[in-house]
């Protein structure tokens, strides 16, 4: 045997000692980081389609903006009572005539869906349909005077309920579902307005149903709004009344989130009070609500960049963040 082979078999093997320690490290450092395997989960609900409720934003904001008092409004109303007409709801439209802040006589239009009426435990889905009259957030004097497009703020939560009401046609749930598409919510005086004349200017139509809902005395199991969902990688932290209102209703909804995979939607943090829809309906006990929304820690709103301007139109559509919400709204109704 000459030194050289000696050297390379000695070579060899220590090369190999060190694959096999190297490899057992690795094991080790492995199951110390104690990635616990994923339980298997099988989901109960059918499967949301993102491009069918993609569609549905997209036919919303084809109207033009739906400012109440328009004649897009108008139409776009007609074809939502036609969609959940045709997705087997029976629906009711509720019409009332208010003041508002500035003097001006505006009308609610409240489209409410039963989905198995029969049903005595009810489960409240919901979302405002109506656009923003001005883009108050805009620098441009010229454009804070134009009405939104809202893809994102109304029409993306629309667009997903819409698509839950398709699948509740085709596959009906244990628990009786009511869909409503509120009026009014987004004509709260401008942000660059300092003759603010004070009063409730938000959720005007939420809290006119609130106050007298559809069927006397209705009160469902719980509430789930769907505001501003739509935006690529949105966020939906803890909002504050959810839980003040209805904790156990977020621990159900994030802790499905997350068995699906959705936990970078659903984030497990706490984030701040918002008024919107589910307010008025907590505070008239109609259904302990909660409100999925994309809040930013980062912009200067502290909502998406888009919020409020003339951009919240189709390119802030994302099909990924409308099957999260979808989906896990669905996983949660299914699960019933
Ligand atoms: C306020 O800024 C007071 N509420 C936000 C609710 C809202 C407006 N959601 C969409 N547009
Ligand atoms: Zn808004």
């Amino acid at each position: 045997m000459t030194t050289s082979t000696t050297w390379g078999t000695l070579l060899g093997t220590l090369l190999l000692l060190s694959a096999v320690l190297l490899a057992v490290s690795c094991n080790s450092c492995q199951s110390s980081k104690s990635t616990v395997p994923l339980e298997p989960y099988t989901q109960r609900s059918p499967v949301f389609d993102a491009d069918s409720a993609y569609g549905h934003v997209e036919t919303q904001v084809a109207f033009g903006p739906r400012v109440p008092g328009t004649a897009a409004h108008n139409a776009c109303g007609d074809w939502l009572v036609a969609k959940l007409t045709g997705y087997g709801a029976q629906v009711q439209e509720q019409r009332a005539e208010v003041t508002h802040y500035d003097g001006q006589n505006l009308s609610i239009r409240n489209i409410i869906a039963a989905f198995f009426p029969d049903k005595e435990k009810r489960v409240l889905l919901f979302a405002h349909w109506d656009s923003r009259p001005f883009a108050d957030e805009e620098t441009d004097p010229q454009k804070r005077q134009q009405p939104i497009a809202g893809a994102d703020d109304g029409a993306s939560g629309v667009g997903v309920l819409l698509e839950i009401a398709r699948h509740l046609q085709m596959q009906p749930t244990e628990v009786g579902v009511d869909i409503v598409f509120f009026d009014l919510e987004d004509w709260g005086p401008p942000a660059y307005s300092d003759d603010w004349v004070e009063g409730d200017w938000w959720c005007v139509g939420s809290r006119y149903w609130s106050e007298q809902p559809h069927v006397e005395g209705y009160r469902a199991a719980y509430g789930i709004l769907l505001d501003m969902v739509g935006a690529a990688g949105a966020t939906f932290p803890k909002e504050g009344y959810s839980t003040q209102y209805a904790s156990n209703v977020v621990e159900k909804v994030w802790a499905t989130a997350t068995k699906l995979g959705y936990r970078n939607y659903f984030i497990p943090k706490q984030g701040g009070y918002i008024t919107d829809d589910h307010l008025p309906v907590n505070q008239h006990h109609r259904a302990p609500s909660i409100n999925v929304i994309n809040l930013k820690s980062d912009t200067r709103t502290g909502f998406g960049v888009h919020w409020h301007t003339r951009n919240d139109d189709m390119r802030n559509i994302d099909r990924a963040s409308l099957k999260a919400t979808g989906q896990t709204v669905m996983e949660v109704i299914y699960s019933e």
